[in-house]
């Protein structure tokens, strides 16, 4: 199987299966795992934040910050297509107890004018607007990287007044990447960030929140109600500390597969690539081929080749670090024989 499902799938490399087995634990509701507080450490300080929270997904990670930052009854500001809004069980809402107010983006990224014009005068009828969400890169905006002067305009807008701001950068790193803009950069247009490190970075487990200090202590208590206090958890978070400080340079491999996957696409009649490919994510359109996305895929299930809907008509690919590059170019000639 070629699993260009996402970039989640990938497995541990055999250095962090040879660290999880040999790592130093302690019990970290006790604050005692030594592999815990250095991944937090660095975390912090490669974001250019006071402090940082393992937690276990990039989904708990989003909803520990909304729980944080908001109160029951405020309302949230996010682009239409946040994986926030769309993928996260509506958990906002039922968690938090916060309405989401969705604002179309252009490729992921809101027009600050709008998210100005979207927040909450002071009436007695209305939400308070208790946070603004971004997101980078834009998954559903196929994996676009969001613009640091987006991101500053954006934070602008919430400076004045006084909403904080949270990154869902589940793959910032690729972002990063992509523009040559730091982690430190993106990171310093947000209040808190999350970001995954199980996604092209190859941990089997874990995202990182990062944040004050005061934040973070409040995160914590949030991450314990949720269940989320976990004990001897140095056997994923010190495979997380080698996907943060070994993985990050490979990335730039992912995209370059990205860019052929859909460089090749567009050469089969019938399939387009339905938006520029900035990063690891390729959306095809297969209405050309008279096909609905999910005839497609089952089509190249029987390939031996798995990949997501994302829309009618919209299939989307992502590369990482388990698919090579010969893999891509296998990928593309059962999508020839299919066509
Ligand atoms: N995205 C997954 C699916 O949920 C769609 C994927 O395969 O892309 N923020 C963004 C931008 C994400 O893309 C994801 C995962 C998350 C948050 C949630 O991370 P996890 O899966 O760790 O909860």
């Amino acid at each position: 199987m070629i699993d260009l499902r996402s970039d989640t799938v990938t497995r541990p490399t055999p250095g962090m299966r040879q660290a999880a087995f040999e790592v130093e634990v302690g019990d970290d509701v006790y604050g005692e795992d030594p592999s815990v507080l250095k991944l937090e450490e660095t975390a912090a300080r490669l974001l250019g934040k006071e402090a940082a929270l393992f937690v276990t997904s990039g989904t708990q990670g989003n909803q520990i910050a909304a729980l944080t930052h908001c109160q029951p009854g405020d309302e949230v500001l996010l682009e239409a297509n946040a994986h926030l809004f769309l993928y996260e069980g509506a958990s906002m809402s039922a968690l938090a107890g916060v309405q989401p107010r969705t604002i179309e983006g252009d490729r992921g990224a809101m027009d600050p004018n709008k998210v100005r014009a979207a927040v909450r005068p002071d009436d007695i009828h209305f939400p308070e607007t208790g946070l603004i969400c971004v997101e980078n890169t834009h998954n559903k905006a196929g994996g676009a990287v969001v613009s640091l002067g987006n991101m500053q305009a954006i934070y602008e807008v919430a400076r004045e007044n006084g909403i904080p701001v949270h990154l869902d950068g589940a793959r910032l790193f690729n972002a990063v990447t992509a523009s040559g803009v730091s982690a430190k950069q993106y990171a310093s247009q947000a209040d808190t960030v999350q970001f995954c490190l199980s996604k092209g970075l190859g941990a089997p487990v874990g995202s990182i929140i990062t944040g004050s200090a005061s934040f973070i202590a409040r995160a914590r208590k949030w991450r314990k109600r949720l269940g989320g206090g976990l004990r001897q958890v140095g056997v994923i978070a010190e495979p997380g500390y080698i996907a943060l400080t070994q993985m990050v340079d490979r990335l730039a491999d992912d995209h370059d597969n990205a860019r052929l996957l859909a460089d090749s696409v567009n050469q089969i009649a019938g399939l387009r690539v339905e938006c520029p490919v900035e990063t690891n994510i390729v959306l095809v359109n297969v209405e050309g081929a008279g096909m609905t996305a999910e005839q497609f895929l089952d089509e190249l299930k029987k390939e031996g080749i798995l990949a997501v809907p994302f829309g009618t008509h919209t299939v989307r690919f992502v590369t990482h670090f388990d698919v090579s590059r010969e893999d891509i170019k296998e990928a593309i000639d059962h999508m020839r024989k299919i066509i």
